[in-house]
């Protein structure tokens, strides 16, 4: 403000704010705020979410015990981060396609991909890599943040080719460093494609904190720079990431949703989070515990008990010993070691080829 010949002449005009808002539907007791509970979210679907919860669950804790007796290669645990993959996943329609980073097991088994394909990829073979096409999802990407512009792309060929599907994309809280993010927040927001990006913020990236993350005091405003949409919701409820995640596919707009979760285990295999994670933080979370919560709220809605769980607990280990089992009679081609290094077999790798099957294959010694 200056004053000029005894006029107030106003320098400053605000041109733009904005806010960040945050969605709670079902608290850590259990209770839903029924305002705020998803209209299409019906009992039996709830109970679903549960279930494949709860199947996630047994499958993280079977794939690090095959990796710790050699069975299982490197593996990202989903320990605590399951509300927000399921209730993300089960909000997309049967034509929405979605596009994980390396630690979406939950979304691979709420698609309906099948679990001993899961188990044939940590065994160390791309043949598990593999996704039958009703799955409608691209393979495990371990280089950080690089699914992104791919999914953005993948949304604008939904928009250019007028499908009607929607792309659901994820992320960890330190792919929102990388410039790959940026990029595809900027192209998704410039051409308005049907793009809907799942922050899951386990507030760790290995060993970096979310406070050495980024000063930024939200990861969802990022996406307000870029001109499309974005909220926080609590990543250990799965009502409010079901909520969310529907209402942005429906919109067909580019959207971001920052999913504040935690990830209660190791980064990979490869990890230990005692070496620079205090105790006390991971006793904190584990109040907060996605499972618990929702199994609180279906039990206060007579849906769920104790005998059901029991049950589903039986069924569960079966069906997993059983995918593991198959997994483990699969047999790679060694062959497919040379076909899909380049899209034609170039002279060299022919004759590469030729000689290992002349000596029938190097089978180790
Ligand atoms: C481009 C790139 N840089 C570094 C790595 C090594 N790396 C693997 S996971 C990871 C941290 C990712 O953290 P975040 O995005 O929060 O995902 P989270 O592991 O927590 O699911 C890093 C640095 C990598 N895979 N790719
Ligand atoms: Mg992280």
């Amino acid at each position: 403000m200056r004053v000029l010949n005894w006029i107030v002449v106003d320098l400053e005009k605000e041109v733009f704010s904005a806010k960040i808002n945050y969605l709670t539907v079902i608290n850590e007791e259990g209770v839903a705020d029924e305002s705020l509970f998803p209209k299409n979210l019906s009992p039996e679907k709830i109970v679903d979410m549960y279930k494949i919860m709860l199947l996630a669950r047994a499958l993280d804790a079977k794939v690090l015990s095959l990796q710790r007796q050699g069975r299982a290669v490197t593996y990202a645990p989903l320990l605590g981060e399951e509300a927000t993959q399921i209730g993300s996943a089960m909000a997309m329609g049967d034509h929405d396609i979605f596009v994980p980073a390396f630690r979406q097991h939950g979304v691979f088994l709420a698609r309906g991909m099948p679990m001993s394909t899961m188990f044939i990829y940590w065994r160390g073979f791309e043949e598990g890599d593999i996704m039958p096409k009703e799955v409608k999802g691209t393979p495990i990407i371990v280089p950080v943040a690089t699914q992104l512009p791919h999914a953005a792309g993948i949304a604008f060929a939904q928009l250019y080719n007028n499908t009607g599907a929607a792309v659901v994309v994820y992320v960890g809280d330190g792919g929102t460093s990388e410039g790959d993010f940026y990029e595809a927040i900027n192209f998704a927001g410039v051409w308005k494609v049907p793009l809907v990006i799942i922050v899951e913020n386990n507030q760790w990236a290995i060993s970096q904190p979310r406070s050495r993350q980024t000063a930024a005091e939200t990861l969802a405003q990022k996406a307000i720079a870029a001109g499309i949409g974005a909220v926080q919701v609590d990543g250990n409820d799965v009502a409010a990431v079901y909520s969310e995640t529907r209402k942005a596919i429906e919109s067909k707009k580019p959207m971001l949703i920052e999913c504040i979760t935690y990830r209660m285990g190791l980064h990979t295999t490869s990890d230990d989070p005692t070496k620079y994670r205090p105790d006390s933080e991971l006793e904190a979370w584990k109040k907060k515990d996605p499972i618990l919560r929702i199994r609180k709220y279906l039990e206060n809605k007579n849906l769920w008990n104790e005998a059901m769980e029991n049950e589903i607990s039986e069924k569960h280990s079966a069906f997993i010993d059983q995918a593991v089992e198959e997994a483990e009679r699969f047999k790679p081609d060694p062959r497919s070691i040379y076909e899909h290094v380049y899209s034609y077999m170039p002279d060299v790798l022919k004759e590469e080829l030729a000689e290992a099957e002349a000596n029938n294959f190097w089978q180790g010694n």
